[in-house]
This record gives C-alpha cells, sequence and structure tokens, in this order.
C-alpha cells in the first residue's frame, strides 16, 4: 500500500480501549487519522467521535468497513466479538490491529487463522502491547545476547488495583495473564506446553466468589518455567514485573524506579494505576508500529498464530484453574504463513 496520505482507520468498539487509542491516533501519532468510530451503542460512538476532525460515528461495523474511505480497521470491541470483525475486514483485505484477546477461545482462533491464511497474506496484528514497551524490549534484546546464559525461569508479577464488576475467575487467566502468557513465548522463543494454577486463600478485598489471587506455572518446550502472580485487586497500584533468572545472572523490569523522592522521613515514589498508563509508551509504539507498516504495505508484530497460541495455553489454564492440578496445552501444527517469524 505504499501511502503518502494519512491512513484512514476505522475504530471499532468506543470503550475503554477504543476511546484511549483514538485519541491517540488524533493527537499523538502520526500517519494516521480516525475516519470513522464504530460501537453498538450509537451515542457512545458520537461522544468518542465529537471533536476528531472528519470523523464519524456508526453502529454498523460491516457497513464501515465497506467504505472507500476506512483503510485499515483498529479492532477494540469486547473478545467475543473479535471473530466477526476480522473475518469482515478479511473479505475487504483490511489490515487490521486487533487488540487481545485475538479470540476468547482457540477454536474461533483457529478460525480466525485459517481465514487469514486462505487470504494468502498476513493481514493481523495483535495487540500485546509489552512486545512495544521499552523495559520489555530491553530485557529481551539482553537475552538475545546470551551475556546471562539460558534462561532458566522468568518471575512474573500482574496486580491490578481492582477487578471490574464483570470479572470472572477465568478471567484471571483469559483477560490478565494472557499477557504473561504473550510475554514469555516472545521473551522465551519457546511455544508453553502446560499449565498449573494454584489457588491461594482468596483476598478479603476481592469481590465475593473470585478467585483472587492465583499463581500459575507456565512450563515451556524449551525446558524453562515461567511463573506468573496474578492479583487483580491488591488495592494499592497497577504493577507488572518481571525478572528472568538465567545460568549466569538475572534481569528484573517493571519496578517502575522513575522518580524516588526523599520527605520527612520516609523515601518512595508513585505506583501507576492502571495500564493505560504504565504501558502509554508502549501503546503509542504499537499503534505507530502499525500505522507504519501499514503505510509501507506490511504487516508486523505479534500475528494471528500468536493470538491463537495464547488462546491455547490460556483454555489450558482455564482447565488447570477449574480442575485443580496441570493441565497440558494442545497446539495446532504452525501454519507455514507464521513459520518465518521469530
Ligand atoms: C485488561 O484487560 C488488560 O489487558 C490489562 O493489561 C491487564 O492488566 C488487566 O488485568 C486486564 O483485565
Amino acid at each position: 500500500m505504499n501511502r503518502r496520505e494519512p491512513l484512514g482507520i476505522a475504530v471499532i468498539g468506543a470503550g475503554r480501549m477504543g476511546a484511549d487509542h483514538v485519541r491517540r491516533i488524533d493527537r499523538v501519532i502520526s500517519g494516521a487519522r480516525v475516519a470513522a468510530v464504530v460501537d453498538l451503542d450509537g451515542e457512545r460512538a458520537k461522544a468518542v467521535a465529537a471533536g476528531v476532525d472528519g470523523c464519524t460515528a456508526h453502529t454498523d461495523a460491516a457497513e464501515v468497513m465497506a467504505s472507500a474511505d476506512v483503510d485499515a480497521v483498529l479492532v477494540a470491541s469486547s473478545g467475543p466479538a473479535h471473530e466477526a470483525a476480522l473475518l469482515t475486514a478479511f473479505a475487504h483485505d483490511l489490515p487490521v490491529l486487533c487488540e487481545k484477546p485475538l479470540t476468547p477461545d482457540a477454536a474461533s482462533a483457529l478460525r480466525v487463522m485459517e481465514a487469514e491464511q486462505a487470504l494468502g497474506h498476513r493481514r493481523v496484528q495483535v495487540g500485546f502491547m509489552r512486545r512495544y514497551d521499552t523495559e520489555y524490549v530491553r530485557l529481551k534484546a539482553l537475552l538475545a545476547t546470551g551475556q546471562l546464559g539460558r534462561p532458566l525461569m522468568l518471575h512474573n508479577r500482574h496486580r491490578n488495583v481492582a477487578s471490574p464488576p464483570f470479572f470472572t475467575s477465568s478471567m484471571l487467566i483469559s483477560d490478565s495473564v494472557a499477557h504473561e502468557v504473550d510475554a514469555t513465548r516472545w521473551l522465551l522463543g519457546h511455544e508453553i506446553t502446560a499449565v498449573t494454577v494454584l489457588r491461594p486463600v482468596p483476598s478479603s478485598g476481592a469481590p465475593e466468589g473470585l478467585r483472587d489471587p492465583q499463581f500459575v506455572v507456565l512450563e515451556t518446550d524449551g525446558g524453562a518455567l515461567s511463573d506468573v502472580e496474578i492479583f487483580v485487586n491488591c488495592g494499592f497500584g497497577y504493577q507488572v514485573q518481571a525478572e528472568a533468572v538465567c545460568e549466569r545472572g538475572t534481569a528484573r523490569i517493571g519496578d517502575g524506579h522513575q522518580l524516588v523522592t526523599n520527605m520527612a522521613g520516609r523515601w518512595g515514589g508513585t505506583i501507576a494505576q492502571d495500564w493505560t498508563e504504565r504501558f502509554a509508551q508502549a501503546y503509542d509504539a504499537e499503534v505507530q508500529a502499525w500505522v507504519d507498516a501499514t503505510r509501507r504495505g506490511e504487516v508486523t508484530g505479534p500475528s494471528t498464530w500468536d493470538g491463537y497460541a495464547a488462546a491455547a495455553v490460556c483454555e489450558a489454564g482455564v482447565r488447570a484453574l477449574e480442575e485443580g492440578g496441570r493441565a497440558t496445552v494442545e497446539l495446532a501444527e504452525k501454519p507455514a504463513l507464521y513459520r518465518a517469524e521469530a
């Protein structure tokens, strides 16, 4: 597509992430404009489109994707709505940035992967934004130098201030740990083969009946272990940390010590309160990379395969949570279209 003029993007879903991406495309990144905002709730679409030059508001995604004004699609609707949006985008051969999860389960992710293969080329970048976070990028680059030796373990902590009212125990895996699943695969270059979920006594700060926190152990085909503490009602802040333990050293990210103060007999700093704040730079870089690649006629970043693999691992994780113990991951063979990727 090598184009000079800004890319016309339709943003599907005007919730928290959709609205944040509209602001980002309109005010932060270059080379693109928001052509349309779509939401089943027409008033919400109008509210998000308001104030964005030349942007129209709609309730029907298929109609918008058929419009000549739309060059690419950013899908930020709820997970269950992704499959239909992706298949419609494929019907118009439109490039897509699809927020995670690609789809909520492995079977629907497989269908999407098959439809993309039928096009014969990649069309989707999946929104695993941690791959664009400067700290994660530095950790990956350091591991790739081999200076620390082979990674043996990855310790991850993922804490949210409070879970939204609709959050279920399995969503701690499929909505939250999904990020560590992708980060583990990406950082180590391994596939995840089995998942164990341990459940400590639930926090009294968590809503009644929610299994929060959970402790998840991911086994990989490279023999490494990646553990994840997921705690979505920790109350104090948004924290995402990772420490790689390698044969000759360790490397850790996510301490968030950007500004340390000393005052009145104390020292300290502040903690981000949500992911739009903690990962603001990563989201900016992710969307800019997508726009740049699209304008070059390329598709880069996390692929449909990565979205499918995460869905398959999370599905095993939910089984491990519900049945107790360890569940193995059933992964289809990697199609040729995705084999050239790292
Ligand atoms: C949410 O959907 C996200 O993607 C956030 O990054 C994660 O921290 C949170 O736990 C999820 O619910």
